[in-house]
């Protein structure tokens, strides 16, 4: 399927610390190991050796595990030397390695060796990275389960019942005579819509599991004055952006990333939209409309204070400004002067001052974005595994819409064909070479 050379990288970071792993994989492994550490150690034996140059002098000395194929993270022979990490001493051994005829490896080569030989599926190897890159707990455990084939399975399962179901109309195509009394019976109906809730709840779990991976950006937008940067500074628990009585105090985009149960969250604090006449402030509301365009969700701050008397006309003024109809929360800030008898959902009241409601803001944000506090049985997702499973529900979906309609045996069939290729791509079945090679260039070098 590839050129079988040999690869080689420093898996541990480039730095100083107190062990530093050189990984080898390939058909020169042996050759490598017999050249630098005397002979190929039994394999999954940790051996201690001296690590030696051409010249037979020794470079480091440290732990020689050899794993032979294809017991190994590869799937090919794999050799770690596992010498003192410092940076000098690893690239004396990583350019030993390499002058014995092995090349430096790719980013992600490792792991797109590991799948190439069916040691992991797509997913599984796209959740290594998402393990190491994890930026909260909550993230590292979902990698982990997508790591151990949980989210693999489920596409598997429902790819199977496809199968099933394509083998039994396809059959039914190919005896015409018989195909009315095929494609009439009702269990076609019940599958597909089986199939169709099992690929929803999929995509209900994957989505939880891409907004940890993935984030979200809400930007903080409203009138000058309404409090967004005192927000913003309650929300980061930090002197993010300056706070001053003057209105129009932010004029440059201030970006701040937080975490809400796990989810990386880009908070983007923005100038009051007002339309004056000062150059700098009209630049800084040009920016802050096109944050706004950009931004997944809106977090519309409104002085309550200064609203006591049209503040639904207010807020419907905001609202009506905005990109995404759905995508908004309401903070009624100030609610330390003012608070008006009715509160609506999406709304919360909240003082940047005193800091009460900052915690049902946070509450109300994590909703609005889709956000299951409990993140438990939850695997890490991306976007691609997504747009691969909303392909294969539309796919069944039209399925359903042919269903009962018995010269359409054909087009039910093509749309299953179409579901189940989707749904290959997650675990990389059927998945273009170049997508690959895009895949496993965001890893890094060494995995
Ligand atoms: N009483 C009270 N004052 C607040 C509250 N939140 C903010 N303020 C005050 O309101 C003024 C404006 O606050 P900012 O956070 O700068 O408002 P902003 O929306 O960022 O304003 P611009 O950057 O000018 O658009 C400051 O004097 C804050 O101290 C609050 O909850 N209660
Ligand atoms: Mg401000």
């Amino acid at each position: 399927m590839y050129e079988k050379d040999t690869i080689t990288a420093l898996a541990t970071p480039l730095g100083k610390g107190g062990i530093g792993v050189v990984r080898v994989s390939g058909p020169l492994v042996e050759l490598v190991a017999k050249e630098m550490v005397g002979e190929l150690p039994k394999s999954r034996v940790a051996a201690y050796r001296n690590f030696l140059d051409a010249q037979g002098t020794v470079i480091d000395q440290g732990l020689v595990l050899y794993f032979k194929a294809p017991n190994s993270f590869t799937g090919e022979d794999v050799l770690e030397l596992q010498g003192h990490g410092g940076p000098v001493v690893m690239n004396l051994v990583v350019a030993r390695v390499l002058e014995l005829g092995a090349r430096l490896a790719k980013p992600g080569e490792f792991s797109e060796r590991a799948f190439l030989n069916d040691k992991m599926d797509l997913s599984q190897a796209e959740a290594i990275a998402d393990l190491i890159d994890s930026a909260s707990s909550q993230a590292a455990k979902s990698a982990l389960r997508s790591l151990q084939g949980e989210f693999s399975k489920k596409v598997n399962s429902i790819i199977k019942g496809l199968i099933e179901l394509r083998v039994y109309v396809e059959a039914s195509i190919d005896f015409p005579e018989e195909e009315i009394d095929f494609l009439d019976n009702p269990k076609i109906g019940e599958d597909l819509d089986t199939l169709v809730e099992k690929i929803d709840q999929l995509i209900e779990q994957a989505g939880q599991g891409a907004l940890l991976r993935e984030g979200v950006s809400i930007v903080l937008a409203g009138r000058p004055n309404a409090g967004k940067s005192s927000l913003m500074n309650c929300l980061t628990g930090q002197d993010t952006s300056i706070v001053t009585e003057i209105a129009g105090t932010t004029r440059d985009v201030v970006n701040e990333l937080i975490h809400l149960e796990g989810v990386p969250v880009r908070l983007i604090d923005t100038a009051g939209l007002r339309k004056g006449n000062n150059p700098v402030e009209i630049e800084g509301v040009r920016r802050a409309e096109k944050e706004i365009a950009l931004a997944d969700y809106v977090l519309v701050v409104v002085d309550l204070n200064a609203h006591r008397l049209d503040l639904t006309a207010h807020i419907d003024e905001l609202l009506a400004t905005l990109p995404k109809v759905e995508n908004y929360i309401v903070a009624l800030n100030k609610a330390d002067l003012w608070q008006p008898e009715h509160v609506s959902e999406k709304q919360v009241l909240v003082s940047a001052k005193t800091g009460k409601g900052v915690d049902d803001l946070r509450a109300l944000i994590a909703e609005g974005i889709g956000l299951r506090v409990s993140s438990e049985g939850t695997f890490i997702a991306r976007a691609r595994h997504l747009d691969a499973l909303q392909r294969g529900i539309q796919s069944l979906v039209r399925g359903q819409a042919l269903f009962g309609n018995n010269t359409a045996g054909e087009l039910l069939a093509e749309e299953l064909r179409s579901c189940q290729q989707a749904l290959g791509e997650i675990t990389g079945e059927f998945t273009s070479d170049d997508l690959l090679g895009t895949i496993f260039a965001s890893f890094c070098i060494g995995k």
